[in-house]
């Protein structure tokens, strides 16, 4: 009987006959969703929100994520994408579900998985004996096991791995890259038991380049350590720019030539680290731990979260230099997403930055190609419109935009005396200080080569 329900699942997915509700469809969930469509199976995507239900049902995508448009209006129009706000209407009609709903941290930096605790009730309670579950959200250490498991088959009165089949297969997509990325990175599927792994990764592999078998616990663990070296690394590449401001030197030079080692891969410093992942993943994998002095997880958190505060420093200093007081400065923010050519300003570095530079009495100004959000700041229709009779310039988000800003034409437009804040590092500091601002850049120590 087991043995009959596994092997037709295997050929319901080889024939693509299996159909697929996908819960939470933002950043990883539309791009999964699209995804599987586009492999051949009838996908049902759910969202809570009306208007992705409705923008996905008319053949497009909220999120602003390269092809993802192309995608969906091709599905859709094919009759193998739909979308619903009701969970169980979908459930009804599928027998595989990727649960694929946020993990955010509250302010305690404790996880909040109301969301993935509210999607395993309907699935717990809907789901019929041989349904697949996948957990693509990232989740803390054990939750596979001591919740997810326990939850779904007191709910739904079955057997996991026996009577139905359960698989922990983090997502491993960035923002930008997104299709790509779930195609050609190597997917982890984290085992409950073996038939649910065996049907997990014949799934996966329609449209996965690569699976790798583990069990549940360690692709936990592994997901939020791939997040959190991140994490780390840009907080070392920080820290190593504070330390060459203080050095007069050249923290960039000093990292290329770091990087020039064949075991050696700093990453790239910047005003902070954003987005949904990385400022929060590395909380959830000690959230469960003793607290222990010997700890670069937190003081990883620290010196990320400390670069924003940088920020505005500097900005302080440039003002200082030129005579002016932050008190009434007009100052131009460039970008309010969390990274560049991305839409999301989800715990972007530009928040406490606005926010702070408002609270001193600076007139802020931002302007964002493609992100809305303004954290309260005036909100420049042109980069025209947000230069003009500024005093000083912050550059926040590195947007393929800002890489090459004619400064002859901004020097022209902003006040006397202007200063650049690059936080990007994506400005020539001779060029910029050749044309008379006052340019400061994170981990650039004075006096530089020239
Ligand atoms: N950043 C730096 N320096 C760097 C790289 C990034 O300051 O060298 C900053 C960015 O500007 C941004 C933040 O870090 O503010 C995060 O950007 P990101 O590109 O590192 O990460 P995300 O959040 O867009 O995507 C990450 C990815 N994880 C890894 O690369 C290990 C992605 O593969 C994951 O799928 C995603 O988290 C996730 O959802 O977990």
């Amino acid at each position: 009987m087991k043995s009959t329900s596994i092997k037709k699942l295997i050929k319901d997915i080889q024939s693509r006959s299996l159909r697929l509700t996908v819960i939470g469809s933002g950043y990883v969930g539309l791009p999964t969703a699209a995804l599987f469509a586009e492999a051949g199976f009838h996908v049902i995507a759910v969202d809570i929100k009306p208007e992705v239900v409705r923008a996905v049902s008319n053949g497009f995508s909220q999120i602003n994520e390269p092809h993802l448009n192309e995608f969906i209006s091709r599905n859709v129009q094919a009759g193998r994408l739909k979308a619903t706000s009701n969970p169980i209407e979908a459930l009804n009609q599928t027998n595989a579900v990727i649960i694929s709903v946020q993990t955010p941290i509250d302010q305690n930096k404790n996880p909040i998985l109301s969301f993935l605790m509210e999607a395993l009730e309907d699935v717990g309670k809907n789901m019929k004996r041989g349904t697949l579950v996948v957990i693509s959200s990232t989740v803390p250490p054990g939750t596979m096991l001591r919740k997810v498991k326990p939850k779904l088959e007191s709910l739904s009165g079955l057997n996991a791995d026996d009577e139905f089949y359960l698989a922990y297969v983090p997502e491993r997509i960035a923002p930008g890259k997104a299709l790509r990325e779930f195609v050609e990175s190597p997917r982890l599927v984290g085992s409950v038991g073996p038939n649910s792994t065996k049907i997990a990764v014949e799934l996966f592999k329609t449209v996965c380049k690569k699976v790798i078998e583990t069990d549940a616990a360690t692709a936990e663990i592994a997901k939020l350590a791939e997040n959190t070296f991140r994490d780390i690394n840009i907080a070392f590449a920080n820290q190593l720019a504070l330390i060459c401001e203080q050095s007069g030197v050249d923290v960039m030079e000093a990292i290329e030539l770091a990087n020039t080692h064949p075991r050696v891969n700093i990453h790239t410093l910047g005003p902070g680290v954003g987005g949904p992942c990385l400022p929060k993943d590395p909380y959830l994998l000690i959230n469960r731990t003793r607290p222990t002095k010997h700890d670069v997880i937190n003081a990883a958190r620290r010196i990320n979260d400390y670069m924003p505060k940088h920020i505005v420093k500097l900005i302080l200093e440039a003002l200082k230099k030129t005579g002016k007081n932050i008190r009434n400065s007009r100052i131009a923010i460039f970008g309010t997403a969390y990274k560049g050519n991305v839409d999301d300003s989800k715990l972007s570095p530009s928040k406490p930055i606005i926010h702070e530079l408002i609270k001193l009495g600076a007139k802020t100004t931002v302007y964002d190609p493609h992100c809305n959000e303004s954290f309260e700041a005036k909100k420049a229709k042109s980069l025209h419109d947000a230069i003009k009779d500024a005093d000083c310039l912050a550059i926040i988000t590195d947007h393929t935009e800002f890489k090459n800003l004619n400064l002859k034409k901004i020097k022209a437009l902003m006040n006397e005396k202007p200063a650049i804040i690059d936080g990007r590092r994506i400005i020539n500091p001779h060029i910029a200080e050749k044309l008379g601002f006052t340019y400061y850049g994170i981990g650039l120590g004075k006096p530089h080569k020239r």
